[in-house]
């Protein structure tokens, strides 16, 4: 009997662990320059419009994350990034997926982003990024970030 508990424990346990992997994976990017990092502020939807984010979206399925990162940065910003490695924690998102933030750095140094489909974009420094009206999610990742910007 005992066995059949632990069993039963087990199999919930590998079946959340499961459908957390199964999670869709929404990539954010933290560009930094010149001990800048870039935040955008949303247009859409209503909810999410006047706050703030880090560029990303969606990973297609097949894309690798690297490539959604400079896809939707191309979309996004009209600037080419060069992935250069992760900050933060996966963070969990209401809509079922998992937020998970990679850095970049311009491809381009001289190249000014661009807000396509946002209000405004905005190269932040620590002090201001603390005091942005960040989604509830990328809220989440402002130590993260403060960490990142004092290490460039
Ligand atoms: N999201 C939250 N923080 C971010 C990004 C890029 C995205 N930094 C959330 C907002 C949407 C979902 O992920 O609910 C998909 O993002 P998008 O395709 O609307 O950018
Ligand atoms: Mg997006």
């Amino acid at each position: 009997f005992v066995l059949d508990v632990l069993a039963a424990r087990i199999a919930a346990v590998r079946e959340l662990a499961e459908s957390w992997a199964k999670r869709p994976i929404v990539v954010g990017t933290a560009i930094v320059h010149k001990g800048r990092l870039l935040a955008q502020q949303r247009r859409y939807p209503a909810p999410d419009a006047g706050r703030w984010e880090l560029p990303g979206g969606r990973v297609e399925p097949g894309e690798d994350e690297k490539a959604a990162v400079v896809r939707e940065c191309q979309e996004e910003l009209a600037v080419d990034v060069r992935p250069t490695g992760r900050v933060g924690t996966d963070v969990p998102l209401s809509n079922g997926m998992l937020l998970r933030i990679h850095t970049a750095e311009l491809a381009d140094p001289t190249a000014i982003p661009e807000a396509v489909e946002h209000h405004e974009v905005r190269w932040v420094t620590a002090d201001e990024l603390t005091a942005l009206d960040w989604l509830d999610a990328d809220r989440v990742l402002v130590h993260s970030l403060r960490d990142l910007l004092a290490e460039a």
